[in-house]
């Protein structure tokens, strides 16, 4: 073999490793509901970290408004010009009735350790809910929770009474919907950009949200009264398209599964103690906020409600709600049992 041969052999090796090296190092874009700061950004950040500290890919990530609302980058997601994204069943559950199942009042423990422990083990979110979100072109990667729930509004709230001719903005979901309507509500679905306006011009009175987000958005500057009803956890889900991830070779389908792992840990790790941060930070801002966990007693008429609200999530999703709702069901039960 000549110097030639050999230096053009080498050369073409080397254009060979460069060129593979290239082509597996992807820029994969990610967009999500919140702002990078905030819960959904948190965890984002923490995947990003994971999957470029373990392989070449980067991960380019697109918080809240960069790239539209929360139904803007389901789009994106479902056509493919996004890799990745984290939307709540609060906005999916219009593309899938079945994820609504989460807007079902009192059906999700308070208790901390219950529900970190239902989210890991869940056989709905493992097992049922992937070949529903398959259906939408989704690979369903996760779903977590971000924080108990509190209505904001303008006026005191003990009782359905209260709610009276009170338009809250919710989600845009019709369960989320018909459960505003049991608690005695005028449910206003609404995009996210238009809540704090719309309060602010009182088109609507009220609204839902964690405690972090209802400080981090300043939702106290237009709403005087948070109120713990107890009835839900803010639920959200990270997913990728569906035909990006099957072409994926196993090791960075794994690759991901194992980012989304960490950004699952840690940010169970990161909400301790987050709800009583952000309440006082809150009240340090504005101390003429009241902030009230109703009693059990007082609780108890939106309790009742929650049965309405079931019988109509069953009534919108068939047999196939029925039967997450009762997996869910059973994933509680052992989750309250650990
Ligand atoms: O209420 C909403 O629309 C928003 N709430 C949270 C906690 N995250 C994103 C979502 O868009």
């Amino acid at each position: 073999m000549s110097f030639k041969t050999i230096l053009g052999a080498a050369s073409a090796a080397a254009l060979l490793t460069f060129s593979t090296g290239a082509a597996l190092a992807d820029t994969w874009r990610y967009a999500f509901e919140e702002a990078i700061d905030e819960v959904q950004g948190v965890f984002a950040q923490k995947f990003k970290e994971e999957i470029e500290a373990n392989s070449d890919h980067e991960v380019q990530l697109f918080p809240y408004g960069t790239l539209g609302e929360s139904a803007d980058i389901m789009e994106q997601a479902q056509s493919g010009i996004l890799q990745f994204v984290n939307q709540s069943p609060g906005f999916t559950g219009a593309l899938i009735p079945e994820a609504q199942v989460f807007f079902v009042p009192y059906l999700l423990p308070q208790d901390t350790g219950q529900l970190n422990s239902f989210f890991r083990n869940s056989q709905a979110i493992r097992e049922l809910f992937p070949e529903l979100y398959a259906e939408q072109g989704l690979e369903l990667l996760t779903m977590y929770p971000e924080g108990e729930v509190a209505i904001t509004t303008k006026a005191p709230l003990r009782s359905p009474e209260d709610l009276n001719e009170v338009k809250i903005r919710v989600m845009t979901n019709p369960l989320l919907v018909e459960s505003y309507r049991a608690f005695g509500a005028t449910p206003t679905p609404l995009p996210w950009g238009e809540t704090y306006g719309g309060l602010q011009t009182n088109i609507i009175q009220g609204q839902e949200n964690p405690a972090f987000f209802i400080e981090s958005t300043k939702m106290y500057e237009v709403t005087d009264h948070i109120t713990f009803i107890g009835h839900n956890n803010f639920t959200t889900a990270l997913m990728a398209n569906k035909d990006f991830f099957d072409d994926l070779d196993e090791g960075d389908q794994d690759l991901i599964r194992n980012a989304t792992q960490a950004a699952f840990d840690h940010i169970l790790e990161y909400q301790e103690g987050l709800t009583e941060e952000s309440l006082d930070k809150i009240h340090e801002a504005r101390p003429e906020v009241t902030i009230t966990t109703l009693s059990e007693e007082e609780r108890a008429p939106f309790e009742a409600a929650a049965a309405q609200v079931e019988a109509a999530f069953i009534e919108m999703t068939g047999e196939r709600g029925q039967e997450i709702l009762d997996q869910m069901k059973a994933d509680l039960a052992a989750a309250s049992e650990q």
